[in-house]
């Protein structure tokens, strides 16, 4: 198991298109785990691996209150969506900012689990919104480009005043 650096806002790798993951086999499952981990430690409730610079569609989701319910998705895919939702995000890569972005209320998911078997997955409420934020970082996307440019604007000056006293 192994702790892995999350990439920052705006780092360009960030906007990276992951690939399709072709074999579910050892090396996966151990990218997950430590994604997991990762995730874990950070706290949050989910984490893309293009955050973590790998560019391979997998998502780790654990929404539960106790911290026990991890989920693993490989190759996911939304096939069905309704309804809208807004709530409040947060994301590991862009630390400190938090904003309303409406999406889905409910969502079908499609994916491959560490079997490398089929599943279909409904969810709604805070997973829904989870998998669908998770789903845009492998698309190369991150939940500011929902936000107004003046936001955006906004964001990308405070987290580089942020890095330059950090560094
Ligand atoms: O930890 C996280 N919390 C969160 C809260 C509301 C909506 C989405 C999220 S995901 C985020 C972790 C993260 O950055 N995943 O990519
Ligand atoms: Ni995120």
């Amino acid at each position: 198991m192994a702790l892995l650096p999350i990439l920052r806002f705006p780092d360009p790798r960030l906007r990276k298109v992951a690939s399709p993951v072709a074999r579910v086999d050892d090396s996966l499952c151990r990218l997950a785990a430590d994604m997991a981990e990762t995730m874990y430690e950070a706290p949050g409730i989910g984490l893309a691996a293009t955050q973590v610079d790998v560019h391979k569609r997998v998502v780790v989701i654990d929404v539960s209150e106790g911290k026990d319910d991890l989920r693993v998705f490989v190759n996911p895919e939304i096939v069905t969506c309704d309804g809208l939702q807004s709530g409040e995000e947060g994301c590991l890569s862009v630390p400190g900012v938090y904003d309303k972005v409406e999406r889905a209320e409910r969502v079908t998911v499609r994916y491959l689990d560490l079997e490398g078997n089929e599943q279909q997955l409904e969810a709604d409420g805070l997973l829904a919104i989870c998998i669908q934020h998770e789903i845009d970082h492998l698309d190369g996307k991150v939940f500011v480009d929902h936000l107004s440019q003046l936001k955006q604007t906004r964001i990308r000056t405070r987290l580089a005043k942020q890095a330059r006293v950090t560094a």
